[in-house]
């Protein structure tokens, strides 16, 4: 049996990719906001029908959105994440401040969120993770009612629609990652979207350097620009991503079929008005009524040369780096989502026998 990764990178054909990074060794313009990089800034614009700034990848579009909002003092975030999201509020000088999540969406539970706002907090960096959409209205409506300012991680959401909107839409700015292992990918590579120009002339000015023009330099910036490599898979991916999705979809559809009703199976939720891009494919092992547990499922995956992953374990306030520091109140329905979650091999090029077998695994609790 070959090896099944959690996912496999979305490639265009090799001649493709050529012919679109053919003209860099005429120009030798590599890097530096080049052709490749304004044709793709404008296609992302267009798709996302807001303002864009390309980056790096997303870790670093993070920093930048949030430094270019100018925070201080305390921000309300999620601790069921990648590390990037809590890593970025850090680095910035941040203090994140952990609410619990939602134990059918996974993102912030917005009930908890007012009580951890005080005179300090500046801003709410919510999570759509795994694509699943946050719970906007509550979240604007409460950064309203507070006056903060709202950047939504929006890592996982590519190609997400809410109500009819593109997800990039929402909050003062909303951050992208076209990771290798993401839905769409540019490689590495980030993006921020946003409204307000001023953000815009902030973030441009910061991922180079903070440079306005050859003698003024007026920022404490860093070096985030994409390259033009970069921007050119992204072209070509682009054009491509519908159909990525589209598969991805199937795919889920049949895991869904194989592994609804199944006692102790938590799938994640379909939710309304939303139009899913299928990122990830999580489940949550509840063991009381599974008989094994997340763990045990994980190993049986793994003898048969399957390699789930238990995004997102341990939660992020749990971390070494993080153990014992922002952690406000307790989050236990993350703690328990974390402690039960494992995300299922899922991309476009994946073989729906493969999605049979892994289901197969799970239900006859196959030890190998
Ligand atoms: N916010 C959130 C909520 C995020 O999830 C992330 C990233 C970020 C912010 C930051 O965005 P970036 O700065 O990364 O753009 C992976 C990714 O590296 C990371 O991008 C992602 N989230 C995170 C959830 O997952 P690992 O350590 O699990 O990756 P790795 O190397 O184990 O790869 C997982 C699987 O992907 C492999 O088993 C096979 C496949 N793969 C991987 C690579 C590197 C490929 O098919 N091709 C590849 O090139 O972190």
């Amino acid at each position: 049996m070959e090896t099944i990764l959690v996912t496999k990178s979305s490639m265009p054909d090799f001649e493709e990719y050529i012919e679109e990074i053919r003209e860099l060794w005429e120009s030798h313009w590599l890097t530096n906001k080049g052709e490749k990089h304004t044709v793709f800034q404008n296609l992302l614009t267009n798709y996302f029908n807001r303002n864009v700034s390309l980056v790096v990848n997303g870790h670093c579009a993070l920093e930048v959105a949030i430094q270019s909002l100018q925070l201080k003092g305390e921000v309300i975030t999620t601790p069921f994440t990648f590390v990037s999201t809590t890593h970025a509020i850090v680095r910035n000088g941040l203090k994140p401040v952990f609410c619990d999540i939602d134990p059918i969406t996974y993102t912030l539970d917005v009930t908890k969120m007012e009580e951890l706002i005080n005179e300090n907090t500046s801003a709410i960096i919510p999570v759509h993770v795994y694509g699943n959409v946050c719970n906007i209205e509550e979240i604007e409506a409460i950064a309203k009612k507070y006056n903060l300012k709202v950047i939504y991680d929006a890592a996982h959401a590519f190609g997400v629609k809410y109500k009819g909107k593109s997800i990039a839409e929402y909050g003062d700015a909303s951050m992208f990652s076209f990771h290798a292992t993401k839905v769409f990918n540019t490689i590495e590579g980030g993006a921020v979207c946003y409204s307000d120009s001023e953000i815009g002339n902030q973030i441009e000015r910061l991922i180079n350097f903070g440079i306005q023009d050859e003698v003024l330099i007026d920022g404490i910036g860093t070096n985030a620009k994409m390259n033009e490599f970069q921007a050119a898979m992204g072209i070509c991916n682009l054009r491509h991503v519908e159909e990525e999705i589209r598969k991805r979809g199937l795919l889920v559809e049949e895991y869904r079929e194989l592994l609804s009703g199944i006692d102790g199976i938590q799938l994640n939720i379909v939710q309304e008005d939303v139009t899913s891009n299928y990122a990830y494919f999580p489940i949550i092992i509840h063991e009381e009524m599974f008989g094994a547990t997340r763990d045990d499922v994980y190993e049986w995956l793994k003898s048969k040369n399957i390699f789930a992953r238990r995004y997102f374990f341990p939660i992020i306030s749990k971390l070494e780096c993080y153990k014992g520091m922002y952690e406000k109140y307790e989050t236990p329905v993350a703690v328990k989502i974390s402690e039960r979650v494992l995300t299922l091999p899922l991309y476009a090029d994946l073989d729906i026998n493969i999605v049979k077998y892994i289901c197969n695994i799970i239900l006859k609790r196959d030890r190998a």
